[in-house]
């Protein structure tokens, strides 16, 4: 069937992402190194040659301002921008706001990789009284009690996520538009996760580096559904490929992997 191009990427490297703390739902900006690598990322995306018609993002800055430099750079800043709460980061519960190496040594390394990487279970929740409870956020004024995450799982991301791409993201592949999706580490997981069919274990240990553009090549199934066709220059497990240098890439996967273990 029909092919289509869908390109991902996680925003820049944020102020938390530098300071190494627990992230999830905070909205930190992007860091200067942040801004630098979302402008790198756009040039890769003009040498590829790859255009967009529409973008989705979070509604967090790091990855809006990502998707913002990117058109920029690309001169198509017309160009419409959709925010939608599901493609935010998995809601780090009570760990938002910590620093990733002190939690490992009062937790240890591997209490801190079942929260981190573990594919159901999830960090102990935010309590009512968190500095950081997104319930103080006017922007989350819309969700319920019950559908306002207070930790998450990387499986919750892919309850909530799954409705976005079902019913929004596939209809507008599938429609003929390019889309670039600008999103965070472990959406970016969970997305992954569904279309290249990677199991739990395997999940597990792929981690995604900061503003590298990922592009997937989706064919349209006779049953509707989009399947991806492996890419020359894949990276394993996945379909897609990174755009850019392969070994820089992978040291900064690696980097990702070790986080929790930096000092
Ligand atoms: C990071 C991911 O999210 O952290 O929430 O701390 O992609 O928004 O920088 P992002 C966070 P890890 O799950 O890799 O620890």
């Amino acid at each position: 069937g029909k092919i289509h191009t869908l390109v991902l990427i996680r925003h820049g490297e944020s102020q938390w992402n530098i300071e190494n703390r627990f992230t999830g739902w905070v909205d930190v900006p992007l860091a200067p190194s942040g801004v630098a690598e979302s402008h790198r990322a756009a040039q890769s995306i003009k040498e590829e040659g790859l255009e967009f018609d529409l973008v989705y993002t979070s509604t967090l800055k790091r990855a809006i301002k990502t998707a913002w430099n990117i058109l920029e750079d690309l001169d198509i800043m017309h160009t419409p921008v959709h925010h939608d709460w599901r493609l935010n980061e998995r809601m780090y519960g009570a760990l938002q706001g910590l620093d990733k190496t002190e939690t490992v040594e009062k937790h240890g390394m591997d209490q801190v990789l079942i929260w981190r990487r573990s594919y159901a279970t999830p960090p102990p929740p935010m309590p009512a009284d968190h500095e950081f409870h997104p319930r103080k956020e006017k922007k989350y004024d819309f969700l319920s009690d019950a559908e306002l995450p207070v930790t998450e799982s990387l499986a919750c991301v892919v309850k909530r996520f799954m409705p976005l791409w079902n019913d929004t993201l596939m209809p507008i592949i599938k429609s003929g538009k390019k889309l670039l999706i600008s999103a965070h580490g472990n959406t970016l997981r969970a997305l992954v996760k569904h279309l290249d069919n990677i199991p739990e274990d395997v999940i597990a240990n792929l981690n995604i580096p900061t503003s590298v553009p990922l592009v997937y090549h989706l064919e349209e199934t006779d049953d509707g559904d989009l399947k991806p066709v492996k890419i020359e220059g894949a990276f394993a497990p996945m379909s897609g490929k990174y755009l850019g240098d392969q070994e820089a890439i992978k040291a900064a996967i690696a980097g990702v992997a070790n986080q929790a273990g930096k000092k």
